[in-house]
């Protein structure tokens, strides 16, 4: 083992807070030395209670997050929090914010906050926030909270990373944000509904507990609906319990063997030409696909890469191809790969970026890849170029729910 990484492990076996820090800020850096020392602490991982909690923003997660703090160093934890924030990589402002709200034990002699912000590094916002939870694991932490904002991919993927995963609602959720957030309800083991004191909390109470009711079971842990009041520490000891009982229903670092069970409950993998063929007749059925003069390139391995020549039909105002014809051309790119497992994927949550103008004549390459897929929920990522000389006009990620229905026809 080199010297440096010998010597950065000996640091961080005395607990001191600065060696700590020094330690996560070299995996964030992901170095080579980061990458060594990655490898050994996770050897040394798997002894603490990794806990994600996840919701929209502004529902209280940093506050609830306080007041578990408070909870839990009474029942003589101790713990580590990695707060990840996909917006805010130099300014600190939503970080800052957090802080304040996770303040009142940040100083605790028995708690660690750790702020990681993941803005630039798409794909690897897994792999690193996985690093420092590994860290705080090997040097001994009984809890790791993990915070996650925002809806979409980020959740999806730090549902893999904990052992249990609490949804945080906001009361007055509606039908057509319960709708879009299905897949999410799908990842929670634990779900919350905060700010009780405000007046729809009883009926988003009540419309969970019916969503959960209508949905299968998996396993046979039953997922609870507990009401809190993070600001006056309401309800934090009935979620504490809750958290204990999933903790000791599924067992202690399940995450660790969560790659290999979560490779064996994907849907499985059709053979390749059953699944160019059906592609195929999806492509061939699409009407709207038909009407953007989108072509198939290849369906290779459920993976679609189409094309379509910008036409004056999809120029703008501005004598610029509109970002819907873009859109179109890498949701269908999308839509294709994550229905290639034998069921209907329902698209829940998208995000797009444009880089570069386009103009007509110009033919646009939208190739799909797969970042992320377990039974339920699948990641993908979509990069539009340009065919003549492959520059990078769009960029797009999109998470779909697989529904468990077959196709029909
Ligand atoms: N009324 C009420 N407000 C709350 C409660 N919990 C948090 N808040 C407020 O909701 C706002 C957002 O909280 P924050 O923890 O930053 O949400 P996050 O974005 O999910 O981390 C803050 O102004 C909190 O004071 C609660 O139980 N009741
Ligand atoms: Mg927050």
């Amino acid at each position: 083992m080199p010297i440096r990484v010998d010597r950065l492990l000996r640091s961080i076996a005395s607990n001191s807070r600065s060696s700590i820090a020094r330690v996560a800020s070299i995996l964030e850096s992901n170095s080579d030395v980061g990458q060594e020392l990655a490898q050994v602490l996770e050897a040394r991982a798997g002894n603490s209670h990794v806990i994600g909690i996840t919701g929209a923003p502004g529902a209280g997660k940093s506050t609830l997050i306080s007041a578990m703090l408070g909870e839990l160093l009474e029942r003589g934890k101790r713990i580590a929090v990695v707060a990840v924030d996909p917006s805010s990589p130099i300014t600190g402002g939503a970080v800052l914010g957090d802080r304040v709200r996770m303040g009142q034990f940040g100083a605790h002699e028995n708690v660690f906050i750790r702020s990681i912000a993941s803005r630039g590094h798409l794909g690897g916002l897994s792999k690193t926030t996985g690093n420092v939870i590994n860290l705080f694991d090997a040097v001994g932490f009984d809890v790791i909270i993990v915070e996650t904002v925002g809806a979409g991919q980020s959740e999806v993927e730090i549902s893999q990373f904990a052992d249990t995963s609490i949804v945080v609602c906001p009361p007055g959720l509606g039908d057509d944000v319960q709708a879009s957030k299905a897949g999410i309800l799908e990842i929670a083991d634990v779900l919350v509904v905060n700010k009780s004191d405000l007046p729809l909390a009883e009926r988003t109470v009540r419309e969970l507990q019916e969503m959960l009711t209508l949905r299968k079971k998996t396993g046979s842990w039953t997922v609870p609906v507990i009401r809190t009041m993070a600001t006056a520490r309401g309800g934090i000891a009935d979620l504490a319990d809750a958290v204990q009982k999933h903790s000791e229903a599924v067992g202690k670092g399940t995450r660790m063997v969560s790659p290999k069970s979560a490779e064996a409950s994907k849907p499985a993998t059709p053979k390749n030409d059953e699944t160019e063929l059906a592609l195929m007749t999806f492509f061939a059925r699409d009407q709207y696909v038909k009407h953007n003069g989108i072509q198939c390139i290849s369906l290779s391995g459920g993976l679609a890469k189409l094309k379509m020549k910008v036409a004056e039909h999809h120029i703008n105002f501005n004598q610029r191809c509109h970002g819907g014809a873009i859109f179109t051309l890498a949701d269908t790119a999308f839509g294709l790969s994550c229905n290639s497992y034998g069921t209907i994927a329902a698209g829940i949550d998208v995000h797009i970026t444009y880089q570069q103008p386009v103009s007509v004549g110009e033919t646009l390459i939208a190739s799909a890849f797969e970042v992320s897929r377990s039974k339920k929920l699948c990641v993908y990522r979509v990069e539009v170029r340009r065919e003549e000389d492959g520059m990078l006009i769009s960029s797009f990620t999109g998470t779909a729910f697989f529904t468990g229905r077959p196709h029909v026809g």
